[in-house]
């Protein structure tokens, strides 16, 4: 008997791509038949057929508060009480502007979209127009949303010009996108010699969540600071992830670099869509109506979403949110991986805050190419293991994990025992002490 999952998803894929709108969300890379959320509260989400999971997705990031929190619910209720959307400006929009620049002091202008796409490909674009240049850098592994320039396959480790990693990315314009290790300074500095003065921008997740969770190296931003500052590129870095997560200034608070401009995403709507980029006057000015550089957006900064945004920012701004979140994400990343060792799983943990990912391979997992050497096999193996048990880990290894300010202790040890009888499993060695 097909359960209600298996029976939306044969539906779902007669209508869309894969039945899914997005397309990590089909589980191709764990197997299996993806899980259709019916509802979600604090740290768990439950199925269409009633199973509940403690979930580490968290939308991919912007539930840092967790599902349902009741002071987003009455927030965004209150806001639905008065309207959806209006395509003119509300007071919200303004206050939330007011909060992304003072969380973020690199910017002193910031525009509101509705994702963290529309974010990257406007900053980039005001990047273009403010140098007069067409090639961006950015690193391989690293994801910026879906926009045409950064759909583009690495090459070899020195600076490459891209090759269409989709087809539909126009070759003359995937030419325009050179592509480097995350983390590697000599290709950097040979990328900015090979391209000297011709990059508009470059643009890095300052802590890549999109090859798993890797970390800058010690020096890196700074490296790439300076060697923008000197080339006159634009340095852009995508905190869409970061930004709210791993402190409320995002990286650039942590690893003190101020970049040129910052795109924002995730936890700035709540769990609704808001995405911003924002940064120097000098650049943000010219973007229409007042500078030549145009951009729009029927729902960008929307009312019910930016609500959504408001309560979360303010709660994240509680004292002790983040010390708690991320004492929290320390316990449960070290009981991963001493279960990893008791089982005999090579496993190299990466956490930075409160995102964190478990590669199975022994590491270190300094960039894409280190990435790609986990066994995704055994990734699929402890997903499949870990959803059996109530766990909802991200469908993919190269995905970041997020815990929650709605994650419990209880939740971590429940987690940290569903993780011992999945690295039993992934081992291939069931082990009494776990049995
Ligand atoms: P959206 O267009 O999906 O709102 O944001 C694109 C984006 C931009 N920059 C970074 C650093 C991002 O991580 C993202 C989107 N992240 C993915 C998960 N890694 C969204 C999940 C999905 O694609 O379904």
């Amino acid at each position: 008997m097909p359960s209600k999952s298996q029976e939306l998803f044969r539906k779902a894929l007669r209508l869309m791509p894969g039945g899914v709108n997005s397309p990590v969300r089909a589980f191709r890379a764990v197997g299996g038949d993806p899980v259709f959320i019916s509802s979600g509260k604090g740290s768990r989400i439950t199925d269409v057929d009633g199973r509940s999971y403690i979930d580490f997705v968290m939308s991919w990031g912007p539930l840092v508060l967790g599902h349902c929190h009741p002071e987003v619910v009455e927030a965004v209720a209150k806001a639905l009480g008065t309207g959806t959307s209006f395509g003119a400006s509300t007071a919200a929009e303004v206050v939330l502007a007011e909060c992304l620049v003072e969380a973020f002091p690199s910017m002193e202008r910031v525009r509101l979209v509705s994702s963290g796409t529309e974010a990257t490909i406007s900053a980039v674009r005001v990047a273009r127009a403010a140098t007069g240049r067409e090639k961006i850098l950015k690193f391989e592994g690293c994801y910026h949303g879906h926009g045409d320039s950064f759909l583009v396959k690495a090459g070899s480790g020195v600076a490459t010009l891209g090759l269409p990693d989709s087809p539909g990315v126009p070759r003359a314009l995937a030419e325009l996108t050179i592509t480097v290790p995350f983390n590697d300074t000599q290709a950097l500095e040979e990328a900015f010699r090979v391209h000297h003065r011709q990059l508009a921008a470059a643009v890095v997740e300052p802590v890549a969540g999109n090859m798993g969770v890797v970390p800058p190296r010690e020096g890196f931003l700074e490296k790439l600071r300076s060697l923008t500052a000197e080339h006159g590129t634009v340095l852009i870095f995508d905190e869409v992830i970061t930004g709210f997560r791993i402190a409320y200034g995002g990286a650039q608070q942590t690893c003190r670099v101020q970049p040129d401009l910052t795109t924002l995403g995730k936890i700035i709507g709540g769990g609704l869509p808001v995405g911003a980029y924002g940064g120097k006057a000098a650049l943000m000015d010219l973007v229409a109506p007042v500078g030549p550089v145009y951009q729009a957006g029927t729902l960008s900064g929307n009312p019910l979403a930016v609500s959504a945004g408001l309560k979360t920012l303010e709660i994240l701004r509680r004292p002790g949110t983040y010390d708690r979140l991320n004492s929290l994400s320390e316990k449960l990343t070290a009981g991963l991986g001493a279960e990893a060792k008791r089982a005999g799983v090579a496993l190299a943990i990466n956490r930075v805050a409160s995102m964190f990912t478990p590669f199975f391979t022994r590491g270190p997992v300094v960039d894409y190419a280190s990435a790609r050497k986990a066994e995704t096999s055994a990734f699929a193996g402890f997903f499949r293991a870990m959803l059996e048990q109530g766990v909802y880990f991200p469908p993919s290894q190269f995905e970041a994990a997020f815990v929650s300010a709605a994650h419990s202790e209880d939740d971590v040890q429940k987690t940290i025992a569903a993780a011992a009888k999945a690295f039993a499993k992934v081992a291939g060695i069931p082990k009494a002490v776990v049995d």
